[in-house]
């Protein structure tokens, strides 16, 4: 019986806590906690095989990656936006992390909506993307890829975004499709409009990308950068 329990991934001993356990008694793990790691080990392979070494070797993590390019339907004299977002998500039970890394805003201080999008498919710019991926079949803003709104600093965003309710895992995966970065701001909903329900209202798309797997080397590069500035903020806001 106990076995059984065991062989649904995480069920018995696979959430959160019991990973934050693996990652500290990596060394000397107790026979349960290990053979939980095992049968999750067994599942990843199962459910993923053609990820599995990918998340086996970055610590059971699956990292991916989309290279924002302006659209190629902009016009002349609109913002070309280029830069990273990237993602990192724990094997089984890990909430998506997201990393924005992108420049091109000139010196805008206007918030700039960003989100997922059903399609992979750029062959017409941003714009054959289609809409917000929404397997929920919900309303805005509750679709898992509505980041919502980015504030550009000097040009530039550069944020880092915990427990979302996107996911790398599952039918749901949003590996394949794309991110989309708006001309503006994304109302939340607030617009009393089809709009506003359907996309935020957030206009033109000025740059995508296609999400895809990538190698946990180009997180750990980009993630001081972001970081740095959280710091310098939290120290700043300390000193006043
Ligand atoms: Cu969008
Ligand atoms: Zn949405």
């Amino acid at each position: 019986m106990i076995f059984l329990l065991l062989l649904a991934p995480g069920l018995v001993l696979g959430d959160d806590n019991v990973t934050a356990v693996w990652e500290e008694a990596s060394s000397t793990p107790s026979p349960l906690v290990d053979m939980q790691r095992k049968i999750n080990d067994l599942w990843l392979n199962l459910l993923y095989p053609q990820l599995y070494d990918d998340i086996f070797r970055a610590n059971r993590t699956a990292y991916a990656c989309c290279v924002a390019k302006p659209s190629g339907k902009l016009e002349e004299g609109k913002l070309k936006v280029t830069g990273l977002v990237l993602f990192k998500q724990l094997f089984p039970h890990g909430k998506l992390e997201a990393l924005f890394d992108l420049a091109g805003f000139a010196a805008e201080t206007s918030a700039r909506a960003i989100h997922i999008h059903q399609y992979g498919d750029l062959s017409d710019g941003c714009d054959s993307a289609g809409g917000h991926y929404n397997p929920w079949k919900v309303n805005h803003p509750h679709h898992p890829g509505d980041f919502g709104n980015f504030h550009p600093k000097g040009g530039n965003i550069q944020k880092l975004k915990l427990n979302l309710k996107a996911t790398l895992f599952g039918p749901q995966t949003i590996l394949g499709r794309s991110v989309v970065i708006h001309e503006q701001e994304d109302d939340l909903g607030k617009g009393k409009n089809q709009g506003s329900l359907a996309h935020g209202n957030a206009g033109l798309r000025l740059a995508c990308c296609v999400i895809g797997t990538c190698k946990k080397e180009l997180w750990d590069k980009h993630l001081p950068k972001v970081t740095a500035k959280r710091k310098k903020r939290v120290i700043k806001a300390g000193r006043a």
